[in-house]
């Protein structure tokens, strides 16, 4: 990034801290820095004002599945906008977009034995559609006769959105602090994170059977007559890219099946191919009774999100619930569902989801592991096109960088300045590029990693901290 922008950029640059209040931002800095300032972007890049290039490899931010400048997604939406705009769904009117993708998105969601999904409650973003789990879960069991089951346990470090309920179910420490979150009625157990714990000896399956115990010990400690539904993300994504044991879900699985508790598969981040299939609880093999989407069912080229309700609790709530008292101005928006059935058109037509599963995944991951042996690398390890490694200071035994030393921004900041975007968490470096990388597309991220990683070992090594 050039040290000093244009007078161009600075006056964007000097509105922006004027007047936008960004989302997880600590303003002030950033008023002291200025912003980026994006203008355009094509395929995996994105420009800004002072004609820098960078290869997006957070995908806008886990959503552009099939990349920028897709002039089919800009045409549905103006067909859509010309035709009928907007209209509402809740007095007893519909439209076509949003019933065509309420049964695309059905018959994308693959039945595993006695889970089955007919049905689509639709919201405008992940919090939102987080936010309809809580309601319609506490719903489902008070139609259920069984009102005194309101705790919905989620997972430390899980990110289920923003809103009073997402944070809530969310487990991520530095939200809850702001606000006195979580809002009663929310638990939380450990992450299945094998790196960070593991125990000296134990295998990563007998650590998923034990971190999937954590599950059943907290309904035992809430009490099982309490507890209505158990939340968690497929791979954690903000949370890190934690990928969990191959043991993890089954047990988790067998955990909820044993105390009749719903599951509810947040899957924002992970569905529309991300790890190589429609849906992502069909590579872990679970049966969630609702599944969180967002992002990428419009490859964020407009906000959308929903709910696929499981016939579980869909049918009570239509058979016995009479009217549900929720919803939005935007549930069901014709041009955000046109979006998305020309964005799924799309992921279907390049076959995007098995490029992920195949030889192309195939290729990431090899890629993507190898960065292990770079000095700096404990462990690298990815599902379908969503990856993470972590920095550690000494890789025998595993000493991490003290959190004051703040590497992962250190690296993230190497990768801003020399054209790559790669998140950090912690001391863990993310990335989740859009689906449409080709091989060489891959060779070139990594060779940006590999170059972002030898200038954060450069810069710990010249402050003594390596
Ligand atoms: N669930 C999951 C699993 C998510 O990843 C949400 C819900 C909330 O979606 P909305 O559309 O309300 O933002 C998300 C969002 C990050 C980051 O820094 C991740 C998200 C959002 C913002 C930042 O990795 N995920």
């Amino acid at each position: 990034m050039t040290a000093s922008p244009s007078t161009e950029t600075q006056a964007v640059q000097a509105l922006d801290s004027a007047h936008f209040l960004h989302p997880f931002t600590d303003h002030a800095a950033l008023a002291r820095k200025g912003a980026r300032v994006m203008v355009k972007a094509k395929g995996i890049y994105v420009w800004d004002t002072e004609g820098e290039r960078v290869l997006d490899a957070m995908s806008g931010l886990w959503c552009v599945n099939v990349g920028y400048g897709r002039k089919e997604l800009a045409d549905a939406a103006y067909q859509q906008m010309m035709t009928l705009p907007f209209y509402n769904a809740f007095f007893q009117t519909t439209n076509e977009p949003a019933v065509r993708l309420a049964a695309r998105l059905a018959g994308l969601a693959p039945q595993v034995g006695d889970c089955h999904f007919d049905h689509v409650f639709y919201s405008s973003s992940g919090s939102e559609s987080n936010d309809t789990n809580v309601r319609l879960v506490r719903r489902y069991w008070d139609l259920m006769g069984q009102p005194q089951r309101k705790v919905i346990i989620g997972r430390i470090n899980g990110y289920h959105g923003s809103t009073m309920a997402g944070a809530s179910l969310g487990g991520m420490a530095s939200m809850h602090e702001q606000g006195d979150l979580p809002i009663p009625g929310i638990e939380h157990i450990d992450q299945p994170y094998f790196y960070d714990k593991g125990k000296p000896g134990e295998s990563e399956d007998e650590f998923g059977l034990r971190a999937a115990g954590w599950l059943e010990a907290k309904i035992k400690e809430v009490g099982p007559q309490k507890v209505a539904a158990f939340i968690a993300e497929p791979v954690q994504g903000a949370g890190g890219v934690i990928i969990p044991p191959s043991t993890y879900w089954p047990e988790i699985q067998r955990i909820v099946d044993k105390y009749g508790i719903l599951l509810i598969s947040d899957e924002v981040i992970c569905a529309f191919g991300r790890l190589g299939h429609w849906f992502a609880y069909e590579k872990f093999g679970y049966r969630p009774d609702l599944i969180t989407f967002a992002k990428a069912v419009t490859s964020g080229y407009v906000p959308l999100g929903g709910v696929m309700v499981g016939n579980r609790v869909a049918q009570t709530l239509i058979a016995k619930g009479g009217e549900f008292n929720h919803g939005y101005t935007y549930s069901g928006h014709p041009t955000a569902c046109a979006v998305a059935l020309a964005n799924l058109d799309l992921i279907e037509r390049e076959n995007l989801v098995a490029r992920v599963k195949g030889e192309l995944g195939s290729y990431f991951s090899q890629r993507f592991s190898a960065l292990v042996e770079h000095p700096l690398v404990g462990a690298a390890q990815s599902c379908g096109f969503v990856a993470g490694l972590v920095l550690v200071k000494d890789k025998k035994s595993k000493k991490r960088f003290d959190s004051s030393v703040d590497v992962g921004m250190i690296c993230r900041r190497h990768c801003f300045d020399n054209g790559l975007i790669m998140r950090a968490v912690g001391d863990r470096m993310i990335v989740a590029p859009p689906l449409i990388m080709s091989q060489a597309d891959i060779d070139e991220l990594m060779g940006l990693i590999r170059q972002a990683l030898d200038l954060t070992l450069a810069e710990l090594k010249s402050r003594h901290l390596f």
